[in-house]
């Protein structure tokens, strides 16, 4: 069919593929969550309400689009790593960032329920994506490490900043020029002789955040069958092995998570 006279309007878009052999990450962030969790009575400093709702939603993401490889996720945030080989749509980066995000922030409208059962959504949720591509393993996972780091530091502040605030009765602000200069130890040592936490002891969620992986499990159904030789059909088990998103709340910057689980970085996966 002939073209239309309109069809050099097309030449504008500029081309954002991703170069070749890196790995995509797309970076998601709520916006101004800072009012959205005041609005919404998220406890603090975490709210597993809201830690649950941004992982289903990741793992909507993950089982919906094609080959992303891991996830992280902590606070309002998560970032989605595609496999260095994708194909999908050609790398654009647009579409691997559009998509991302856009099926992300439905999702939060759409699961939102399932959550927070007696909290109404008070106004629709934004979210903001980014895109960064890592030519290395090892930028991959210095990445990755970076954003583990930042969720232990924000969530040993925020875990004696609350404590100071909630149970000594401090204000924001004199909480906040008690911890002014305090190195990691210091507020592990305020947590344990004031409040005899052991940061140790809290929950790894909070402290490590969360990674999602494809794993294989099994299956086991029941299924009606007609076996040979017999007239009736019959209840039979039958095990079946799936590749599903799983969640796990555990170390991702010394070697061992990435001894367990090598098809992460694996070349031709
Ligand atoms: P932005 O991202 O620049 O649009 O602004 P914010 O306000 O989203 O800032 P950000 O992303 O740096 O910080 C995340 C905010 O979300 C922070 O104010 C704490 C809040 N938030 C995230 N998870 C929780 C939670 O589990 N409980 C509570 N109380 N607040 C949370
Ligand atoms: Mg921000
Ligand atoms: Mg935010
Ligand atoms: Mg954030
Ligand atoms: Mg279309």
């Amino acid at each position: 069919m002939a073209k239309s006279k309109f069809e050099y309007v097309r030449d504008f878009e500029a081309d954002d593929t991703c170069l070749p052999n890196c790995w995509i990450v797309v970076r998601l962030d709520g916006r101004n969550f800072h009012r959205f969790s005041e609005q919404h009575e998220f406890k603090k400093p975490n709210d597993d309400r809201a830690l649950h709702l941004m992982t289903k939603c990741a793992q909507t993401v993950m089982e919906e689009l094609e080959d992303i490889a891991i996830a992280y996720g902590q606070s309002d945030e998560y970032s989605f790593v595609f496999k260095k080989k994708s194909r999908w749509f050609k790398r654009r980066a647009s579409k691997f960032m559009t998509h991302v995000v856009s099926q992300f922030a439905s999702s939060y409208v759409f699961y939102w329920k399932d959550y927070f059962k007696d909290q109404q959504l008070l106004y629709p949720p934004g979210f903001d994506a980014r895109i960064v591509l890592y030519p290395s393993n090892q930028n991959l996972k210095d990445y990755l490490s970076w954003r583990q780091a930042d969720c232990h530091i924000n969530n040993l502040y925020n875990t004696v900043f609350w404590m100071l605030v909630q149970r000594s009765g401090l204000t924001p602000v004199q909480a906040q020029d008690r911890l002014q200069g305090t190195l990691a130890g210091d507020k592990n040592e305020i947590l344990f002789s004031e409040f005899n936490i052991n940061y140790n002891n809290e929950p790894l969620m909070y402290r490590k955040g969360t990674v999602l992986v494809w794993q294989k499990v099994n299956e086991v159904m029941t299924k009606k069958m007609k076996l040979p030789k017999e007239a009736e059909e019959k209840e039979v088990e039958v095990t079946r092995t799936r590749t599903k998103v799983v969640a796990l709340h555990c170390d991702i910057i010394g070697d061992q998570f990435w001894e367990e689980y090598p098809e992460i970085l694996d070349e031709d996966s």
